[in-house]
């Protein structure tokens, strides 16, 4: 039965997370409205009395928090077209496959990049600095505000990064050779295992130890293709044209 009244996603446009939870709605072909949260402040979901992470999803007075927990209620309330796989193993390997993505993948791609951003701040305008004067002024002053802010709220200090870019080292020849056989994640055909291992891997476009590794080709091509395909926007690599100012030539 369709919803009365459009579900609201409450969304930071340049967060992986919520690009996830997006895929998941338009995979769906579920009409939704966005409230952009602000990312300073997050007030707009701490009114919900929640953490002020997003994407949260409200559906009428459901009010469901995190991109896990709103696929699994977008695949119970909207059966068709499937998320997961129809035999239970599939569905457990898409599952345990989304956790990993979710637990570990995303947030060390988050990680790595904001450190490509945090080194590179032209990367950060249209996203948390101003584009335009009179506000783009104020972004000497709102970059030393956000940068502390960003390391700590994501641990982006160097053991910490340095521990993101083993495990993205181990995980990524993985994610590869799955891509590899038969072109999905897991099975034979797109499921929620695709979206999560794409969306979360985004962030890497813009970290030249990983893009520019010839290594991940493959991993980077399957990217690109299946965001192409689902009309997905995705960040731009600085391979092609001038990349900002800083940001290391090929
Ligand atoms: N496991 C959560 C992670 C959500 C998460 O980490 N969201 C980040 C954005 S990528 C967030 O809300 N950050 C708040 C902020 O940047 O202030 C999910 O799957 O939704």
């Amino acid at each position: 039965m369709p919803p009365l009244e459009p579900m609201t996603l409450y969304d930071i446009s340049w967060s992986h997370f919520c690009e996830k939870a997006r895929w998941c709605l338009d995979f769906k072909k579920v009409p939704f409205t966005i409230v952009r949260v602000n990312p300073r402040t997050r007030g707009e979901v701490r009114a919900l009395g929640k953490r002020g992470d997003v994407p949260v999803l409200e559906d009428g007075d459901q009010v469901i928090d995190g991109s896990a927990a709103i696929a699994a209620y977008l695949e119970m309330r909207f059966p068709e077209p499937p998320l997961l796989p129809g035999d239970a193993g599939g569905r457990a390997d898409a599952l345990a496959l989304q956790s990993r993505c979710d637990d570990e993948l995303g947030p060390d791609t988050r990680r790595v990049g904001y450190q490509v951003a945090l080194e590179n701040p032209a990367m950060m305008t249209g996203t948390l600095l101003y584009t335009r004067a009179p506000r783009r002024w104020l972004n000497p002053l709102l970059r030393r505000l956000i940068e502390p802010h960003i390391r700590r709220k994501f641990a982006v200090f160097p053991a910490e990064v340095d521990r993101s870019r083993a495990r993205l080292h181990a995980f990524l020849p993985e994610l590869q050779s799955r891509a590899a056989s038969g072109g999905f994640m897991v099975g034979g055909r797109f499921t929620l295992a695709d979206i999560a291992a794409a969306a979360l891997f985004d962030p890497l476009e813009i970290v030249p130890e990983f893009v520019r590794d010839r290594r991940y080709a493959p991993l980077f091509e399957w990217k690109r293709r299946l965001m192409r395909e689902h009309r997905r926007r995705q960040r731009t690599p600085w391979l092609t044209g001038a990349p900002p100012v800083g940001y290391p030539r090929l």
